[in-house]
């Protein structure tokens, strides 16, 4: 285990007191030093929004890329070096709302990416509109009457969608979240960790509490997460009992970059590049700049 001082940096939190969003940092930490992970062998992609500012406060490598965008460009940070352990970090509105294309797409190619989502049902940092995974009936500015939408549930989408491993966590408990992002990270393919994560400000209903009252594990409820059938049932569960852990986890698949045929002399980041001659120099800059 790695001193957990290693991913410390000086950057000023700027999260409101009680955000859900600390124990979801802690927990990253907390896996990365388990893991004995370096701060130079991780890369970080975020969006835009509260939970996205978490690479901001790890010692790492990050990149802010722009709202809804960082699963895509994760994906292809992991094509270009293999080596590196790649984590997205998005929020429910960044990564399922607008990123939910990319969200569709990750799923099915399969890259060796962890996501992780900071679902706290609601925009956070634009204070406070509906977002796709509010529960119907939510109040907020843009929903006075409630929402009218079937929230989007992120863990159906995503074993239906083809991902091989997803799992759902609480910030409340940052032991158990840290155990699941280090499963995430251990699995070979792209790996959904959906993290309940109050809003202390805008969402006064998916409370500390409200989960408290609700969550059980799924390791200690004989889940099998092998059974596809199984995981899609506990997927759905919503209401006096949630589920959180391992939901669905699928071994052997490839990886996206096992198959990418112009990879298979290796990743960019170990190939040599071939000496240019002036005339292909001249034509790379002529198409580039
Ligand atoms: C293209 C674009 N559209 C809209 C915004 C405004 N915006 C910034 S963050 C955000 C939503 C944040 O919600 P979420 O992703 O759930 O993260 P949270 O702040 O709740 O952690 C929006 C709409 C933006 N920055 N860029």
């Amino acid at each position: 285990m790695l001193d957990l001082k290693l991913y410390n940096n000086p950057v000023k939190v700027t999260w409101c007191p009680g955000c859900g969003d600390y124990g979801i940092l802690n927990a990253v930490k907390s896996a990365l030093a388990q893991l004995e992970i370096y701060p130079h062998e991780v890369l970080f992609f975020s969006g835009i929004g509260c939970g996205s500012k978490l690479p901001d406060y790890v010692n790492a490598i990050a990149f802010t890329t722009i709202h809804g965008r960082a699963l895509p460009i994760a994906m292809g940070a992991k094509l270009a070096n293999h080596d590196l352990h790649v984590i997205c970090i998005t929020g429910d509105g960044d990564g399922y709302g607008i990123g939910g294309n990319h969200f569709l797409n990750i799923l099915r190619r399969n890259p060796d990416v962890v996501h992780i989502a900071e679902n706290n049902m609601v925009y956070g940092l634009t204070k406070g509109q509906y977002a796709p995974t509010s529960q119907r009936g939510f109040v907020t500015s843009t929903t006075p009457e409630g929402s009218i939408e079937i929230a989007f549930n992120p863990l159906t989408t995503a074993i239906n969608g083809g991902a091989t491993f997803v799992a759902r966590g609480f910030s409340g408990d940052p032991k158990h979240l840290a155990k699941l992002i280090m499963a995430a990270i251990q699995h070979k393919g792209y790996a959904l960790v959906d993290v309940l994560q109050p809003c202390v400000i805008y969402n006064k209903i998916n409370t500390y509490d409200y989960y408290r009252e609700r969550v059980y594990k799924l390791e200690e409820a004989g889940h099998d997460p092998a059974d596809r059938s199984a995981a899609m049932q506990r997927a759905q569960e919503w209401g006096d009992r949630i589920p959180i852990g391992i939901v669905y986890q699928a071994t052997g698949e490839p990886t996206y970059e096992d198959q990418v045929a112009a990879l298979r002399a290796g990743p960019l980041a170990k190939r040599r590049l071939a000496p240019l001659g002036p005339e292909q120099a001249e034509a790379l800059r002529r198409e580039f700049f």
